[in-house]
């Protein structure tokens, strides 16, 4: 709601009247904009909401991050299989819960637009700049990640740039911008939180806020079945649900990677001062392991499923390699990101880290990795190699 005030003398003197003085006096002033969603206390409480959102998008993102590339000083553990299923489900969910709370938050503010500087006051100005810019920069940077990580569980790519890279770069401005615009707010932000939302005659904050959580949580709820089986059948915006060949998603189907096995298909195995090669029937042949674990994807969707296969540290010591190092994996699929992965001492060392033939009781299908695939407790989704033809320890 505006309600244009009268602009008596006391508050905005008349000068010359020519048009642009018409124009500027016809531009609102924050303190014209008078609905209950336009105030510092309804501001500050979706200010704290949208922090606890994009802290916890921010840390399950660097750690995500740190799984898929990791440095040197970082350690990911093998258990609990399903962290990484709950740590990512994590991220894309309190990223959703942003969206609402995001734009109920610029709808508060953006008033704040119509502020202007306070030009009077040198020492005020510097602040106020800092003020804007962090604002914009973090404005930008918010709606890039939260679109883009959107586009990205929908599995669409309407840019040249490189997604991972560019969201992961693009939440460090977040961050940074964030940081800044808190500390510059901190003050009016700590004064409005400490203000008790009815104390002041204005109806309607409260709904305000509870439309802005209410949709959150809807917006969550619409989605968390992705990951969360109990909600697989409230929600309805889920991208993946648990469906899809032998009770598993699919992401690239055997067609669309380009898989073609070959008639004389071998596993390679390959270590320093030794190779091996074996079939399929060979594989089949060793002590088979079954293990209930989790794919769970970037894109935070997530299925569980009974994979059967070889234990790669058994693997490796049947044929005479060494099972402390790590593994890289490579695929039939050459090209493209997919092509390998590696396996960390860790997880080679885990006898849950299977050569998976099998899945839910079933040979796999060509597209869950048919002749065999690597399943890996608590790992992300794109390092669990399908159509697997070759493994090489590294020294
Ligand atoms: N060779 C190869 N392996 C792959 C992929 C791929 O495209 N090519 N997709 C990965 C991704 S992103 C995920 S989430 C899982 C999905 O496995 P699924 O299709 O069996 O569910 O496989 C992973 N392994
Ligand atoms: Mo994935």
């Amino acid at each position: 709601m505006i309600r244009r005030r009268s602009g008596g003398p006391a508050r905005r003197p008349a000068g010359p009247a020519g048009p642009i003085s018409r124009l500027v006096r016809s531009v609102p002033r924050p303190e014209d904009f008078t609905g209950p969603s336009h105030s510092p206390l309804v501001a500050a409480r979706l200010g704290r909401w949208l922090g606890v959102a994009f802290g916890l998008c921010f840390v399950t993102g660097l750690l995500s991050h740190a799984v898929a590339h990791p440095p040197d000083w970082f350690a990911w553990p093998t258990r609990p299989a399903s962290l990484y299923r709950v740590t990512q489900g994590v991220h894309v969910l309190s990223g959703i819960a942003a969206i609402p709370l995001l734009l109920a938050k610029l709808w508060s503010v953006y008033p704040r637009l119509f502020a202007r500087p306070p030009l009077r006051r040198p020492a005020r100005l510097v602040g106020h700049v800092l003020e804007r810019v962090s604002i914009l920069l973090l404005v930008c940077a918010a709606f890039f990640e939260l679109v883009t990580g959107l586009f990205n569980v929908a599995q669409s790519y309407p840019w040249r740039f490189f997604f991972p890279a560019a969201h992961y770069a693009v939440a460090w401005l977040a961050v940074g911008a964030l940081l800044v615009h808190v500390g510059v707010k901190l003050p009016v932000t700590r004064a409005a939180l400490a203000s008790r939302l009815d104390q002041e005659p204005v109806p309607g904050r409260r709904a305000f806020l509870r439309t802005a959580a209410g949709a959150s949580g809807v917006a969550v709820l619409a989605t968390a079945g992705v990951t969360v089986p109990w909600l697989r059948h409230v929600s309805a915006l889920a991208w993946r649900s648990a469906g899809g060949p032998q009770g598993v998603p699919v992401n690239r189907t055997a067609t669309a990677a380009g898989i073609v096995v070959p008639a004389d298909w071998r596993l390679e195995i390959v270590w320093a001062g030794g190779r091996r090669g074996l079939g399929l029937a060979d594989l089949a042949a060793l002590p088979q392991r079954t293990g209930r674990l989790p794919i769970a994807c970037v894109e935070g969707w997530s299925a569980v499923a009974d994979w059967t296969g070889v234990p790669v540290v058994d693997l490796l010591t049947a044929v005479g390699a060494p099972a402390g190092r790590p593994v890289r994996v490579s695929s039939l699929e050459t090209a493209g990101l997919y092509a390998t992965s590696t396996l960390p001492a860790v997880h080679v060392a885990d006898p849950l880290t299977l050569l998976a033939l099998r899945v839910n009781g079933e040979v796999l299908q060509p597209d869950h990795g048919y002749p065999c695939r690597i399943i890996a407790p608590n790992r992300p989704g794109v390092l669990q190699t399908k159509w697997v033809t070759r493994l090489e320890v590294l020294g």
